[in-house]
């Protein structure tokens, strides 16, 4: 770094975080440009390295030159212009923040409004690693507990009389709970919550996908088959994103084009927030809706909604009393039931603001730790479940808690998310 200051601006001493107006020459002596230049020593900087900072008058020439006249003088000591996402990726492994404050570092930098851009700037702060981190210690403390009454079995029938443990996985699995919802909020504000329409041919997906949007989207007719290809439309609910996706109806089928589209809908399925799975009430195939769902449950991720509805009740008599939502797009019955449940899942209900930004990533983790803590609620702790089961299960929830700020995640999942960032961060 001295040399590159050196070469930059000879016989000049800079003041560690001191602003110098200062001239940029090139290697003849002309004038590129006057920059405001700020020396950052490590560790005190964003990536804790020795950091130069110059701010010239901007216009992509002179910027341009000013770090072409940098890489001249940086050539023999291998100076080279920075990666996608580098110097977040180099603030994270000096210790400077953890994965999530850098996503949250990217995502302001893309927040498209107002309610995001401060929902990303808690996230930078570190708002929902802090709550992570809280998750953790609690896993931590209750695991050494469990297993320091390994080590002592005489005390295990105090431990389990006293229910202490059963009662502290209860409020694990609650915490992990709010924790979703919150998180889940937060990622309806970044990306919107996305919704895919599945099920057999005819059912109504597109009519589905056209009532909710108000519009003409997708094409619909009567003959099954309709839908070839993904129709992705995105919508604004009452002030939060939907981003619907219709679908081919799944059947077996020897239509090329037509089996393309069904595997693209299985696809689809891996990533969305909300799987509609729609019937039609008047349909009695049976069989069609089992081998639609045979295909579309391995696809069905973590933490998936899985969401039944049933469409054309406007054909029926009788109202289904169960638990399926049961809407007409044709007629618009029961539609305003169907998008009130898409706010609860949403979190969108009326004031609620969102605490903190969150990608996909990080809801599939909460549902993977709260998947392991499933595994031994309900008091079984000490009875039917063992302790050093319990005590496995609580480190894997802690391990996947970690993935989310990064201390449990793989090089190659650090570098793939690193370089999704823009270049400058
Ligand atoms: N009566 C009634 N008919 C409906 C309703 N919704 C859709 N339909 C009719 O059902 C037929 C199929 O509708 P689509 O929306 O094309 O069904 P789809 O599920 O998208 O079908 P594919 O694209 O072939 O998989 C059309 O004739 C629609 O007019 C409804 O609520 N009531
Ligand atoms: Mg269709």
């Amino acid at each position: 770094m001295e040399q590159v200051v050196a070469g930059l601006f000879p016989n000049k001493t800079l003041k560690p975080r001191h602003a110098h107006l200062l001239a940029v020459n090139d290697a003849s002596g002309n004038l590129i440009d006057q920059a405001i230049v700020i020396y950052y020593r490590g560790p005190s900087s964003y990536t804790g390295e020795d950091v130069l900072e110059i701010q010239a008058h901007g216009g992509p020439a002179v910027l341009q030159m000013i770090i072409d006249r940098c890489l001249e003088i940086g050539r023999s000591i291998g100076l080279r212009q920075a990666q996608p996402g580098e110097f977040s990726q180099r603030a994270f492994l000096n210790g400077r923040m953890d994965l999530a404050q850098a996503e949250g570092v990217a995502d302001l930098i893309e927040a498209s409004n107002q309610a995001a851009a401060r929902a990303a700037a808690r996230s930078m702060q570190g708002v929902f690693s802090q709550k992570i981190s809280a998750i953790n210690e609690k896993l931590i403390e209750l695991r050494a507990y469990i297993e320091a009454t390994i080590d002592f079995p005489e005390e295990e029938i105090d431990f389990i009389e006293d229910g202490h443990v059963n009662d502290k996985v209860e409020e694990i699995a609650g915490d992990l709970e709010e924790l979703s919802q919150t998180a889940m909020r937060g990622k309806v504000l970044r990306d919107g919550l996305t919704v895919i329409l599945v099920g057999s041919p005819n059912v109504g997906k597109s009519s589905l996908m056209n009532a909710v949007a108000g519009e003409e989207v997708a094409i619909v007719t009567d003959i099954a088959g309709t839908t070839r290809d993904r129709i992705v439309h995105t919508v604004n609910l009452d002030g939060f994103t939907v981003n619907l996706i219709d679908t081919a109806g799944i059947r077996s089928t020897n239509d090329k084009v037509e089996q393309i589209g069904i595997e693209r809908t299985l696809k689809s399925v891996e990533d969305a927030d909300v799987v509609v799975h729609l019937t039609s009430a008047d349909q009695a195939n049976q069989d069609a809706e089992r081998e639609a769902m045979k295909l579309i449950r391995p696809r069905l991720r973590e933490g998936v909604v899985f969401l039944k509805v049933k469409n054309k009740i406007d054909l029926v008599k009788e109202i289904p009393q169960d638990e399926v939502i049961s809407v007409s797009a044709l007629t618009g019955q029961g539609m305003n039931s169907f998008i009130e449940k898409l706010k609860e899942i949403s979190g969108m209900t009326d004031g609620v603001q969102g605490e903190f930004l969150a990608r996909s990533r990080h809801l599939d983790c909460i549902a993977r730790a709260l998947e392991h803590i499933n595994q031994i609620r309900g008091g079984a702790v000490g009875r039917s479940i063992g302790l050093d089961i319990a005590a496995e299960e609580l480190r894997l929830a802690g391990q996947v808690l970690g993935e989310i700020v990064g201390q449990t995640l793989a090089d190659d999942l650090l570098g793939m998310i690193f370089s999704k960032f823009c270049i400058g961060k």
